[in-house]
């Protein structure tokens, strides 16, 4: 692709991939073109359009073009902007953790819980405190899956309560006492002034009061959640977009062998 796609005969573009420093791919390599679109406070003119190309400038952006502009309100108006971004970053030089077992399918998974267990897996999971939001850990746990992967109440070895959405962690671990859980899954969807990072810690906290976070494998997910966030909160593993049921009942399972669960 590097020829752009009507180059077929002559390469005088850039065609140097230097790993330690990439930017954006538009059409040719190191062409750093992005697209970005945003709203201001102000009415649809070409004074307006001026100052989205001034600011496109000043977040990196050269040859910008304002590409689109179309008014939201009297006084509010959205554009989609064209440019070339100056910076580079290091890729060579980025370290980031993740969930390294290799995914297992869903019937690798029920094998390896006949093999290992010999008994159901218990999975309770919940979006918990004031998050409305279902559709991630529905995703994740609604038996028809999602994006082709089914979901954990279709495993033949997880026994799966979706608890729904706005479940208050007291209440959350309620339940898991009562099915004897082994794994709680939590998803976390808003983050507005942090409120994910305060529901997840004191879910945490619940459970060490109670003496209960060694029983249970405990992961979370969600649009804004990484492994590390997950870890760092206290959390077994983190897991954001891209990430299905087979990812986290790879997880799950293979963390439950490893402490010796039972
Ligand atoms: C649908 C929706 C709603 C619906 C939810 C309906 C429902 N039944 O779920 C309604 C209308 C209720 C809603 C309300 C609100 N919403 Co809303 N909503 C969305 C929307 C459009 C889609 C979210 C979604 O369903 N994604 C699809 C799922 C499949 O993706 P996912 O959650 O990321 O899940 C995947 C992974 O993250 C992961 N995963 C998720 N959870 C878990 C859990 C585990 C254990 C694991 C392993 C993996 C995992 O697996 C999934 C599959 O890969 C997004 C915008 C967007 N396009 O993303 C905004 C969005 C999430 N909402 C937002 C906001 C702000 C709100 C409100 C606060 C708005 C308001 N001011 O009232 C309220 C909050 C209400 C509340 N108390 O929670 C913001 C959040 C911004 C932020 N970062 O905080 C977003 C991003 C919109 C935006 N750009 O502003 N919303």
């Amino acid at each position: 692709m590097s020829g752009g796609l009507y180059n077929t005969h002559k390469t005088d573009f850039d065609t140097t991939l230097d790993l330690t420093r990439i930017k954006p791919y538009g059409d040719t390599m190191n062409d750093g073109k992005v697209q970005l679109s945003f709203t201001l406070p102000v009415k649809n003119d070409e004074k307006g359009e001026e100052a989205a190309r001034q600011l496109a400038g000043k977040m990196g952006l050269t040859d910008v073009n304002v590409a689109y502009r179309g008014k939201l309100d009297k006084e509010f108006t959205y554009y989609i902007v064209y440019g070339s971004c100056v910076h580079t970053v290091d890729y060579t030089n980025i370290h980031v953790q993740t969930v390294e077992e290799e995914t297992m399918s869903m019937e690798e998974c029920d094998a390896y819980i006949k093999e290992h267990f010999g008994r159901k897996i218990v999975v309770v999971g919940a979006s918990t405190g004031t998050d409305a939001h279902t559709v991630g850990i529905d995703a994740i746990m609604n038996r028809k899956g999602f994006a082709g992967h089914y979901g954990l109440e279709r495993y033949e070895m997880i026994e799966a309560y979706n608890l729904g959405s706005q479940v208050p962690n007291e209440e959350f671990i309620e339940k898991a006492k009562e099915v004897h859980a082994d794994v709680l899954l939590v998803s976390q969807t808003v983050t507005q002034k942090d409120i994910h990072i305060m529901n997840l810690t004191n879910l945490i906290e619940l459970l060490e009061a109670e003496e209960l976070r060694d029983k249970f494998v405990v992961c979370c997910g969600g649009a804004r959640i990484t492994h590390e966030l997950a870890k760092e909160l206290g959390y077994d593993a983190g897991f954001g977009s891209g990430k299905y049921a087979d990812d986290v009942a790879t997880f799950m399972v293979t963390e439950m062998v490893k402490r010796g669960m039972k």
